[in-house]
């Protein structure tokens, strides 16, 4: 029997327990298409799933559901609203993935709402991965988007509040954010994955994290799964995360055992008591797993057009 056709036949029954499966324990009820993302996203996650119905590419998926929060003025983290820089400059950083190895990525670039979308038009219009500032921004400007004021009157206000103490210690504290990580399984059960964020706030101008970078915040292999990452950028930068999370789940890991293992990566070598770091990963068959180093990582999971927010498991008890 066809794998599909066996998930299609057993979906009925597995419907309502697959929601309340935990990430380490749900390889009997694996399936696709899929939509996982980082934090507490569920919005995002309805908009991706919904893209699916549309075409069924999990790559028209991971754009659509980081779209949502970039557009959100009440998501600080990411896009429109994002808390700026210590000059007060919001700089975003985005990139996407797709199952067939193309990588597409902007960072530090200002005043455009859907840094994904020119993520994707640096992917598929030009010979390029990446693109930064200005460069980027004048690319955005070709190719239709609209420049805009990201900076919200209550970003604004937190960024005055902070100039006060002007205090820059750039930690993630340990509870949630909202850049948004997102890996998705197509009708086919390929893979695609994306990122976008306004980055640490009150960050260096001129920072760039982890957000933008394939392999660090998102990775894409068709013949393993994917990967994605939240949290204190630069550790993701300096273990390289989510190209270590699928390589070892190429290397026979499961996502929660590759999730974990990316994790003691940094934990042996960092002090990693003063910061987070969240992984998410999903295998080929659908397995998924999640892994922070603090208490406090949740992630949002699509499946069958139901939506569910999970804790993850974290190293620090
Ligand atoms: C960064 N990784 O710029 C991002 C921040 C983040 O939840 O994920 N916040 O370092």
């Amino acid at each position: 029997m066809q794998r599909r056709t066996f998930i299609k036949q057993t979906t009925a029954l597995t419907a309502l327990a697959s929601v309340s499966a935990k990430a380490s324990d749900n390889s009997n009820l694996a399936t696709f298409p899929l939509v996982i993302s980082t934090w507490k996203n569920e919005k995002a996650n309805y908009a991706a799933w919904e893209s699916l119905q549309k075409t069924g590419k999990a790559l028209d998926a991971v754009e659509a559901g980081a779209r949502v929060p970039e557009a959100d003025p009440n998501d600080t983290s990411v896009g429109y609203g994002g808390f700026p820089d210590r000059d007060g400059f919001v700089t975003l950083d985005a990139c996407i993935m797709d199952e067939k190895g193309n990588a597409g990525s902007v960072n530090f670039l200002q005043n455009i709402m859907h840094p994904i979308s020119v993520a994707r038009a640096v992917m598929e219009k030009t010979p390029h991965v990446m693109l930064s500032g200005e460069g980027a921004l004048q690319f955005a400007l070709s190719q239709g988007f609209k420049k805009e004021n990201l900076l919200t009157e209550n970003a604004k206000k937190a960024w005055i509040e902070w100039k006060k103490t002007s205090k820059y210690e750039p930690k993630i504290n340990i509870e949630r954010h909202d850049t948004i990580g997102l890996l998705a399984l197509g009708n086919k059960g390929e893979i695609s994955g994306a990122c976008t964020t306004s980055g640490l706030a009150f960050k260096m101008h001129g920072r760039v994290g982890d957000s933008p970078i394939i392999g660090a915040a998102v990775f894409c292999d068709d013949e393993v799964g994917g990967a994605c990452a939240t949290g204190l950028g630069e550790f993701v930068l300096k273990t390289l995360g989510s190209f270590l999370i699928v390589e070892l789940m190429r290397n026979g890991r499961t996502p929660q055992q590759a999730c974990e293992e990316a994790i003691m990566r940094i934990v042996k070598r960092y002090n990693y008591k003063e910061f987070q770091i969240g992984y998410l990963a999903v295998n080929k068959k659908g397995e998924y797993g999640a892994y922070a180093i603090q208490p406090g990582f949740n992630y949002t999971v699509t499946i069958e057009g139901v939506t569910k927010v999970y804790d993850a498991g974290s190293y620090m008890k």
